[in-house]
């Protein structure tokens, strides 16, 4: 097991990354109040972002820039990775259905093989928490239970589980909860519905404190917002790298939404 861990460490890690869109503060609001975007400092944040992953050991790659797509750079809604197989999603609201066609060719450019969720079915990458083998996938926002129906007709030949979760109070499943290095499922409770479905919960104490990128066995990406949960996380023996997303979250994005990760 440790030697597993120590060579997936060193293997290639790449990390897909999508520009902002000029149009971003057009992006879709589903449970916020719409309030100005500052541009520049969005870029700025972006930049850090990308810079963050690629100080980290991240091979960072950039999708197209789509300038007419305002939400593309939340570019994890639009592919979900399972070790060399890519996903291309169904993005759940009309105005993020273009996104895909890009990100279909750089991840085949990649190598890795492509499979596809369509219509009927809808998904977002967003909905799609991996922890180990077991995929939980949140269904109610974007997600639709036909989509979760072919993501699991791909997935269980493969070994995993998918396992749906009911989603009404954030936009994904991953709007409420992530997953640390160990496997722990870690969320606010005022935005887990059913905190019961996961294998280990544990309460995190800020809203945006219930996201994190998985950077490697030992460290993690979390939003500048979440102080205490950075504490929190420290305590537990991990390393904790803030990045300022304010600009993102007045999106409805955060950490994860901004990057796939393929290692
Ligand atoms: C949307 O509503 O689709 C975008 N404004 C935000 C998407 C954020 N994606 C994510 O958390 N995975």
């Amino acid at each position: 097991r440790l030697v597993t861990t120590w060579k997936r460490d060193i293997q290639r890690r790449v990390a897909l990354v999508r520009p902002p869109s000029s149009r971003l503060d057009e992006g879709e609001l589903t449970h916020l109040e719409r309030t100005p975007v500052d541009h520049e400092l969005a870029e700025r944040q972006w930049d850090g972002y990308v810079a963050a992953l690629a100080a980290e050991g991240f091979e960072v790659l950039d999708v197209a820039a789509a300038d007419d797509l305002p939400d593309s750079v939340f570019v994890e809604d639009t592919v979900v990775i399972f070790d060399d197989l890519a996903v291309i999603t169904s993005p759940g609201v009309e105005s993020r259905r273009g996104e895909v066609d890009d990100v279909r060719e750089t991840v085949a450019s990649l190598g890795l093989r492509v499979e596809e969720i369509s219509a009927p079915g809808t998904l977002d990458g967003g909905d799609v928490l991996k922890v180990g083998t077991t995929i939980y996938v949140g269904s109610g926002g974007r997600t639709n239970g036909e989509g979760i129906r072919q993501l699991r007709e791909i997935l269980v030949p493969l070994g995993y589980r998918v396992v749906g979760v009911p989603v009404k109070k954030v936009l994904h499943l991953k709007s409420a909860v992530t997953a640390l290095p160990d496997g722990t499922v870690i969320g606010h409770k005022s935005l887990v519905e059913h905190p019961g479905i996961f294998d280990r919960f544990l309460a995190v104490p800020e809203v945006h404190g219930s996201a994190v990128v998985v950077l490697s066995h030992d460290a993690v990406l979390i939003s500048a917002s979440a102080p205490k949960t950075a504490a929190l996380l420290e305590s537990l023996g991990y390393r904790v790298v803030p990045v300022e997303v304010s600009e993102f979250e007045k999106l409805e994005g955060c950490v994860t939404c901004l990057s796939v990760r393929i290692r």
